[in-house]
């Protein structure tokens, strides 16, 4: 589901004042984080201090290394269940997701502890909002967008640190501006931004350009067994065996399948990340116009139109034939209908 325009502007109200209203608040984000969730709770953690406010950020695993430039101020802290003392606080703000599973075992304690949740996001969601104070916007092509308009509405001034974050959320989700949505919003929000945060270029590298030697080996074993059971489509593995055996995390693969869909014939491409044995992450991409998040949502996971995924229990040559099968089904729907 996703909302309209102006539903969209009344939910952002609605969380605004709720806002405006409380005094404690325990942000986080998605499992695994990224750029995007990350420098979303850190832009309204920054935000929600400026205006006196309590705030703590929580994530429910550690940091990647390649956040750390985010992290100067050490406000990041790692949920520890159960170590880590929840108290009763206002709202909880949860960036760049609206799973619950995503969350826990943080969600848990959120619910028990937290009088509001809000969830603001930019993913589909089921047949409602998931909480009555939620702001998603599924066109938007970062949650950091939707940051930057909840900042605004509370007109709280931006600065320094706050724009370095939002910044960064949207040039993590657009990949630098690949990938708008068709829309210049993403642009307009960063050419305000960047009166505040006057080193763009080393966000970028930070996000896109701070490999090791360990990764280059990695990705030469992973590209050398890629497969493409035909012209427009290709299929790539990693097994967690590989990543310990060069230092790595699981950040480190993230990008793999965004490599492999810059080959000009691919359309679409599957990656599954073997985390034990016959468990699977599987990332799912594609490009022109065709959809995959309907294969996703298949197995049990969901996304983005052209960038979703799922966890997948099985032999591998078994769950890769029922990936690719659906693959093959969608280039075909697509074809007859061109
Ligand atoms: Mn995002």
């Amino acid at each position: 589901m996703a909302c309209t325009p102006a539903q969209e502007e009344f939910q952002k109200n609605k969380v605004a004042k709720l806002i405006q209203n409380s005094q404690s608040f325990i942000i986080t984000t998605h499992k695994q984080c990224d750029a995007d969730g990350l420098g979303s709770a850190l832009g309204m953690l920054y935000a929600l201090k400026k205006i006196g406010k309590s705030a703590r950020l929580l994530l429910v695993d550690d940091l990647p290394n390649r956040y750390n430039f985010l992290n100067q101020d050490l406000l990041v802290e790692t949920y520890n269940s159960p170590h880590t003392p929840i108290e009763d606080t206002d709202v909880a703000l949860i960036f760049d997701t609206n799973a619950e599973s995503l969350i826990q075992p943080l969600y848990k304690e959120l619910k028990k502890h937290c009088k509001h949740i809000s969830f603001i996001d930019h993913h589909p969601f089921g047949d409602n909002l998931p909480t009555e104070y939620s702001f998603i916007k599924v066109n938007s092509a970062s949650t950091g967008e939707l940051v930057f308009d909840l900042i605004k509405s509370l007109n709280i001034d931006l600065d320094k640190k706050i724009a370095r974050s939002i910044y960064s959320s949207i040039a993590f989700d657009t990949q630098v501006f690949r990938y708008i949505r068709g829309s210049s919003r993403s642009l307009v929000i960063c050419a305000e931004l960047l009166e505040y945060e006057k080193e763009p270029e080393k966000i970028h590298s930070y996000l896109f350009a701070s490999y090791s030697k360990d990764k280059i080996k990695l990705l030469s074993e992973v590209f050398a067994k890629v497969e493409y059971p035909c012209s427009e489509v290709v299929i790539a593995k990693v097994n967690l065996k590989d990543l310990k055996k060069h230092n790595l995390k699981m950040d480190d693969v993230r990008d793999i399948l965004d490599f492999l869909m810059s080959i000009n014939e691919i359309k679409i491409g599957a990656f599954f990340r073997e985390d034990s044995t016959n468990e699977f992450k599987l990332s799912l991409r594609s490009k022109d116009y065709l959809y995959i998040n309907h294969i996703a949502k298949l197995f049990g996971g969901g996304g983005h139109k052209q960038a979703a995924g799922a966890l997948l229990k099985g032999d591998y040559q078994k769950v890769k034939e029922q990936v690719l099968t659906e693959i093959l089904k969608t280039l075909d729907t697509k074809k007859k209908a061109c």
